[in-house]
């Protein structure tokens, strides 16, 4: 009998002890029942593979969301590895920018490939134009600090160090230099792969993703350039939680693809700093999980946990086209802050497994044919004071999608008896300014009659939306279906905000 096997025979038979004879046989069991126990294997020293072998090999390093290709190779070689830290002003959402520090120029950084066995030469390049020394913790290496100490590298500086990939399995790395959670918030982590040395099975996909979590000044989507913010940091209250580093990053033509019928692998990385995260892809189920990159794999998964520093590999196969939609679990992260991707699968339907009809509008809002090039349009020309009426209207109709559009519907004509209009609204032509910008900031409730219909209902108050976002949407409903016009500006939007919610009244 395997070991495996008779230690779960024994739990088992201890499950029984319990439930017959209730808690105190059960504590006693735990406590004092050695018998019950199959000792686990005494923990040795993983094996050597000995000194390595031919030429030195330089490492292929690819950027999310690719992976680098199998190895094929049944000996141990000395790898050379060659990361730069880049840092670096890139769009973290349409129209928001944030200075990133980076492994390679990406958010995570480069993926490498190794096997068991390796002895992997690590040169850790900092380019002339950073501001701040860095170095890498790799958590697959065994030794102190997993590499840190010996790569501290300051600003146009190599540093190199050499270990042996002792254990097999996928591995958080990052920066370690102090402040270690802002090095690490604004970036500076990846996955390193130690692949078994008979290799790991063949699939049709390989995809890289990460999860991380980032802190702004401003809140979420507000335009232009937007700094760390420390304290919401300590606070670990992020701004934004992202797959890849930036939202959208895959999504749109950026989406993961594949075909019916194939089979996908994940690496799927958390570089924290803070969040844990529950990693679900909506519509599939994981065939095969090694979860927390350990060695045994776990079946049938809905949902892994995916610890800050920790990573797992998820396996699946398809079997149905669609849009399936990865997501943070822990749900306001993925519809209010960004942890969205997209898995386009393409073939023919198998009506048998699914009766079909995509999920697009219902899950993705905004997200589905992400193409808010028009907010971020008004956002510039609101920056540079020259901002039409056009420019809110057309970044209006991209945000009223997802938003208003869910109750309202695409069209304003809202669905009797439930959602009130908002095309031709007689209620909403003779509000004052104010209380119009009031009602998506503060919500509405109590009665209120819009075309001579009467709605009793609550709309929920949309305070995270910025206030060009309300200033736009406002103006594109102003001037669409016949309404009467009129433009809302950003600083109107503030000063309503500024003040305090108005008491809900029986008719306004
Ligand atoms: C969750 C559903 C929901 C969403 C989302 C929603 N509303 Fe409403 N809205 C309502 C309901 C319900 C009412 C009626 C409230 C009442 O009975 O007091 C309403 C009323 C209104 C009114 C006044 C009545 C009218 O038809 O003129 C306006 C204006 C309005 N909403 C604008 C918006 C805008 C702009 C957005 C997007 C920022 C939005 N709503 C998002 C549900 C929603
Ligand atoms: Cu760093």
């Amino acid at each position: 009998m395997s070991r495996m096997l008779s230690t779960v025979l024994a739990a088992a038979s201890m499950l029984a002890l319990a439930a017959c004879s209730g808690k105190q046989a059960a504590d006693a069991a735990l406590s004092a029942s050695p018998a019950a126990y199959a000792a686990p294997a005494p923990l040795s020293a993983p094996t050597d593979f000995g000194p390595p072998q031919g030429e030195p090999i330089h490492a292929v390093l690819t950027s999310p969301p690719n992976v680098p290709p199998p190895i094929h190779r049944n000996y141990p070689a000395k790898v050379i590895v060659e990361l730069e830290v880049v840092e670096k002003e890139m769009s973290i959402s349409e129209g928001v920018t944030y200075t990133y520090w980076t492994f390679g120029g990406t958010v995570p950084g480069s993926f490498i490939r190794v096997r068991q066995g390796d002895t992997v030469e690590f040169h850790l390049k900092n380019a002339p134009d950073s501001k701040m020394p860095h170095n890498i913790d790799l958590h697959g290496v065994t030794g102190p600090g997993g590499g840190a100490a010996s790569s501290f590298t300051a600003p146009g500086h190599e540093s190199q160090f050499t270990f042996k990939a002792l254990n097999q399995g996928i591995y958080v790395y990052h920066c370690a230099t102090a402040p270690v959670g802002m090095h690490i918030a604004n970036g500076m982590y990846g996955l390193i792969l130690v692949e078994p040395p008979e290799g790991l099975p063949k699939v049709d996909h390989e995809y890289y993703v990460m999860q991380g979590d980032f802190y702004t000044t401003g809140k979420y989507r507000e335009k232009g350039h937007q700094p760390f913010d420390m304290d919401k940091a300590i606070d670990e209250k992020p701004t934004y939680v992202l797959f890849n580093g930036h939202e959208g990053s895959l999504t749109g033509d950026k989406a993961l693809t594949a075909k019916v019928g194939e089979s996908v692998r994940l690496f799927v990385g958390n570089g924290g700093p803070n969040l844990v995260s529950s990693f679900h892809v909506i519509g599939e189920i994981f065939d095969r999980v090694q979860q927390e990159g350990g060695l045994h794999p776990q079946e049938n998964v809905q949902t892994t946990l995916i610890p800050a520093g920790g990573a797992a590999i998820v396996e699946f196969h398809t079997d149905v086209p669609g849009s399936y939609v990865l997501v943070d679990h822990s749900i306001f992260r993925a519809f209010n802050k960004g942890a969205m991707g997209i898995l386009k699968v393409d073939g023919a339907e198998n009506k048998a497994i699914y009766s079909g009809k995509e999920v697009d509008a219902v899950y993705l809002g905004d997200r589905a044919e992400p193409n808010l090039h028009a907010v971020s349009t008004a956002a510039k020309a609101g920056a540079a004071g020259t901002l039409s009426k056009e420019d809110q209207v057309a970044a209006g109709k991209q945000l009223f999608t997802g938003t208003c559009s869910v109750c309202h519907q695409a069209n304003g004509e809202g669905l009797p008896g439930v959602f009130p209009p908002l095309a031709k609204s007689d209620y909403l032509a003779k509000q004052d300014k104010n209380h119009l910008i009031s009602i998506p900031l503060h919500g509405l409730t109590g009665k209120v009659t819009v075309n001579g219909k009467e709605y009793d209902s609550v709309m929920p108050p949309m305070s995270q939306l910025t206030d060009d976002e309300v200033a736009n949407l406002l103006t594109y409903v102003l001037n669409s279906w016949g309404n009467p016009g009129g433009q809302v500006s950003k600083d109107e939007v503030a000063k309503v905000r500024a003040q305090p919610a108005p008491a809900p009244t029986a008719e306004h």
